[in-house]
């Protein structure tokens, strides 16, 4: 027969291993169930036991019962004591990871760039977003009769230089410009390379990237805002060829290995003979897919030889020096790079497009 005193020990040691409430009930129901509980078992077994032995059996089966409901209960409230009051600070959860932000995808691809051309030896120039004709057009061969001036494409700044409002559009003479020059927001970065030359002596070598603006609407793939990266190399016996051997290297650093290119003659007021520049589609390596739209061809820049009047604009000798250039858009070469869809993503801020690319 189990004893009363053995029961209460076995019974210390179950509470000993509750943790939960729902441990404390299982300990309960084993000890003082009605049915099948131990201390109802011992209470049965008592009952067969000889009559002089039972009062005293008795009274150790009822206080062992007491004495277990009293320490159910004891553990049962330090069971809620323990429990974390709500709103309090869990210190057992592992810590949050605070957001890290990252760089715009277009801030990575001109890191890119730059590192690609500084490796070539060329400096990394910024200059004013906010330029005058001169610097824009007039030292680029561009006279005030050229289409790009007309109000219908390029930005102009309310108000002259002098800070008086202005009312004219498109064209001016030279002489009215004298007068009142105008300021707008540079259509190209060719207008801090004018500065460049203006202040340096060649051989010079540099790329100047940084944001330009156009009168355009914004579509799939124009923006009233966006980001060039031109190149200027300006020496004794420049050729094509170096022209050639720049962009080649560029090309096959920013896309593939495989790299080639198309030159297609075309014509800019700033460089003669110009042209525009095809890389081989490198997700077709020039077969043919969506991606070039079957042509095995990707449109990637303009460029040329430096036209003259620019170094006579800048006080360059134009008879002992040759030099080149290129124009290439920043957001052209991440929407290649990446298979963008649309350009206003770069400039929407929604996380869900900006956070595809690499930290
Ligand atoms: C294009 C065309 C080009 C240049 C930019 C340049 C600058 C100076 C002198 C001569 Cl200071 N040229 N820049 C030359 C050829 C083309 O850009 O289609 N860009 C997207």
């Amino acid at each position: 027969m189990v004893d009363a005193a053995h029961l209460r020990a076995q019974f210390l040691a179950d509470l000993d291993g509750v943790a939960s409430d729902r441990d404390l009930q299982v300990v309960r129901d084993r000890y003082l169930a009605r049915k099948g509980g131990l201390v109802a078992r011992l209470l049965k077994e008592i009952a067969g036991t000889p009559a002089a032995d039972r009062p005293r059996l008795g009274q150790q089966a009822n206080a062992l019962k007491l004495d277990i409901e009293a320490n159910i209960a004891a553990r049962r409230e330090r069971l809620a004591a323990d429990r974390p009051v709500a709103g309090a600070i869990d210190v057992t959860l592992p810590g949050r990871r605070p957001a890290l932000g990252h760089r715009h995808p277009l801030t990575i691809v001109r890191a890119q760039m730059e590192a690609i051309f500084t490796r070539l030896g060329f400096a990394v120039v910024e200059g004013p977003e906010a330029e005058d004709e001169f610097h824009c057009f007039d030292a680029l061969n561009m006279p005030a009769s050229h289409p790009a001036r007309d109000m219908q494409d390029t930005l102009y700044l309310a108000g002259s230089m002098r800070g008086e409002a202005w009312t004219a559009t498109g064209p001016r003479s030279a002489d009215e410009q004298a007068r009142d020059p105008r300021t707008l927001l540079r259509t190209h970065t060719s207008s801090m390379q004018v500065r460049y030359m203006q202040a340096h002596e060649p051989p010079i070598r540099i790329v100047v990237p940084g944001t330009v603006y156009r009168r355009d609407n914004p579509d799939l793939t124009h923006s009233p805002m966006f980001h060039q990266m031109e190149g200027l190399l300006v020496g004794e016996r420049i050729s094509l060829a170096d022209l050639k051997g720049v962009l080649l290297t560029f090309a096959r650093e920013m896309f593939a290995p495989s790299s080639r290119l198309r030159f297609r003659p075309s014509f800019f007021p700033y460089t003669e003979p110009s042209a525009e520049v095809d890389i081989s589609c490198w997700a077709c390596e020039g077969a043919g897919c969506a991606q070039c739209k079957r042509t095995g061809w990707l449109e990637i820049l303009g460029c040329g030889m430096v036209h003259p009047a620019v170094f006579e604009a800048v006080g360059y000798d134009a008879e002992r020096y040759t030099g080149f250039a290129w124009g290439m858009g920043i957001e052209r070469i991440a929407i290649l790079k990446y298979g963008v869809e649309d350009i206003r993503l770069f400039f929407d801020n929604d996380l869900r497009f900006l956070e595809q690319f690499p930290i």
